[in-house]
């Protein structure tokens, strides 16, 4: 007989059977199978089972509240998020101070589902509520001359009991090359779920660039700025060996100290297997086409 011990667990208690048809249900009816299916190949959107809203907000990335995976949930509630204001700077027609209200004002909130790779080879499918950053930019008026959109996170002191230790440079700071922040595919992210933002995924708003690894999605956004020289993102900061500008999600090419050829699916219970990384996290239709001048191993 197979090797048994105390607790030994089945399929079926990983998740609620009815908790998880309901989901399905859910998510078919209210999110549509069109947002499913945008931008991805056949093959991906088969693999598709959305994480649940409670793993989703209670395994996160969000240093400013703590490195560990359950510390953004314990500690994010501090953040303030009303008021809040973007800074809109550099080459650009309208820079200015906008209210989130402002910036947001008249653009269009759509559903996306989208998988989601950390640098770290684990996974989730989460289904955002957006708004195409390229919206975003074409409202303010991007200059000619300009090539990169740098973003910042906001800074509370007082609120962030991660900021004091100084394992990344706070503020936060992300960049993307123009052409990659005016693909739509590209969205700053103010829902999950059809709710409002959890803080601890990067209320009010947080960008999300689902061919890229999970850090270039910079969390609680207060300054745009469109520049003509690469800025500086903080992984690239902390650790130049580890991580580039680019992080394009490349299972070919691996961390230098772990595979990137396989992910850990969160919420897949106790059995679940690695699953395959996709090359550009299975976007590779849509995005493959700005990197064809590229090597494969500048993709970090
Ligand atoms: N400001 C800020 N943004 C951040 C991070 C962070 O520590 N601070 N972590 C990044 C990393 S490493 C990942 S994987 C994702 C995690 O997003 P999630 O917690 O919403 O899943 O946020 C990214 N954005
Ligand atoms: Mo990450």
């Amino acid at each position: 007989m197979a090797y048994r011990w105390t607790n030994d667990l089945t399929h079926a208690d990983v998740t609620p059977k009815a908790a998880f048809l309901n989901r399905r249900q859910i998510i078919a009816g209210t999110l549509g199978l069109g947002a499913i299916a945008a931008g991805l190949p056949a093959a991906a959107q088969e693999a598709l089972v959305p994480n649940s809203l409670e793993d989703i907000t209670s395994y996160n990335n969000y240093y400013e509240f703590g490195t560990g995976k359950s510390d953004p949930a314990q500690n994010a509630h501090q953040l303030e998020i009303s008021p809040w204001s973007v800074k809109v700077s550099g080459m650009v027609d309208n820079p200015g101070e906008y209210s989130l209200e402002d910036l947001l004002d008249g653009l269009t909130v759509e559903e996306r589902i989208y998988r989601f790779r950390c640098v770290e080879a684990w996974s989730m499918v989460v289904p955002w509520n957006g708004i195409e950053l390229a919206d975003i930019l074409n409202k303010v008026g991007v200059q000619s001359g300009a090539k990169y959109v740098a973003f910042e996170t906001v800074v509370q002191p007082e609120n962030m009991i991660g900021v004091q230790r100084r394992v990344l440079q706070f503020p936060y700071v992300e960049g993307l090359r123009l052409d990659e922040a005016m693909h739509p595919l590209t969205i700053m992210a103010t829902g999950i779920y059809g709710e409002p933002i959890s803080k601890q995924n990067g209320a009010p708003m947080r960008l999300v660039v689902p061919w890229k690894y999970g850090f270039k999605s910079i969390k609680s956004i207060v300054r745009i700025t469109l520049t003509d020289d690469e800025p500086p993102i903080s992984w690239n900061v902390a650790n130049p060996r580890e991580y580039g500008f680019y992080s394009n999600v490349n299972p070919k090419v691996d961390h230098p100290r772990w595979s990137q050829a396989t992910e850990r699916k969160i919420g897949g219970g106790l059995f679940a297997k690695r699953e395959p990384t996709l090359m550009l996290n299975g976007y590779a239709d849509e995005v493959a086409g700005l990197y064809s001048d590229m090597p494969l191993n500048e993709y970090f």
